[in-house]
């Protein structure tokens, strides 16, 4: 069985834009997992930088720095079985274009780069708690139990 984890989720500024904030966090919570962090901010261009260096030097780079720092976005944490790689089940492909319809950016997006969410890569060992360090401190992710976990789980 799959350890519960924590992991990072971005409402990216045209989920935020387009109202779907709400609409990511219902899908989240009604899965199951566990919000224990949230932050409405504006991500500056340090940060960017930060947590999208892998992509440094590729030629959508830029671009997708003006995207991400243009307009606020909404920073999370969310708990739960195998939550890493469940979130980006439920996110789809980085393409929208290419996601299942029932994916959140096979139901919100069309275009490759206004693809709504980030979700913490489950193929990168390690990134959700990089992630999760890059945007919050300790003391901002909060320990609790949800009202319905132990029908949650097994
Ligand atoms: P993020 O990191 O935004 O959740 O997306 P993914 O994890 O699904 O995909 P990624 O890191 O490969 O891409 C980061 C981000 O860059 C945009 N992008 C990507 C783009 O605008 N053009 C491109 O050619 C690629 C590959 C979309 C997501």
């Amino acid at each position: 069985m799959s350890e519960r984890e924590r992991t990072f989720v971005m409402v990216k500024p045209d989920g935020v834009n387009r109202g779907l904030v709400g609409e990511v966090i219902s899908r989240l919570e009604d899965r199951g997992l566990k919000l224990v962090g949230a932050k409405f901010m504006q991500i500056d261009e340090d940060l960017a930088h930060e947590h999208y260096g892998e992509h440094e030097g590729k030629p959508f780079f830029e671009g997708l720095v003006d995207f991400i720092t243009s307009d606020p976005v909404v920073a999370m944490v969310w708990e739960g079985q195998d939550a890493t790689r469940q979130v980006r089940k439920m996110m789809g492909e980085t393409d929208p274009a290419e996601s299942a319809p029932g994916t959140i950016r096979g139901d919100y997006g069309l275009d490759l780069g206004r693809n709504v969410i980030h979700g913490s890569d489950h193929e990168d060992p390690g990134a959700n708690e990089r992630e999760i360090s890059l945007f919050f401190d300790d003391d901002e992710l909060v320990d609790w139990e949800r009202e319905d976990e132990t029908w949650l789980y097994e």
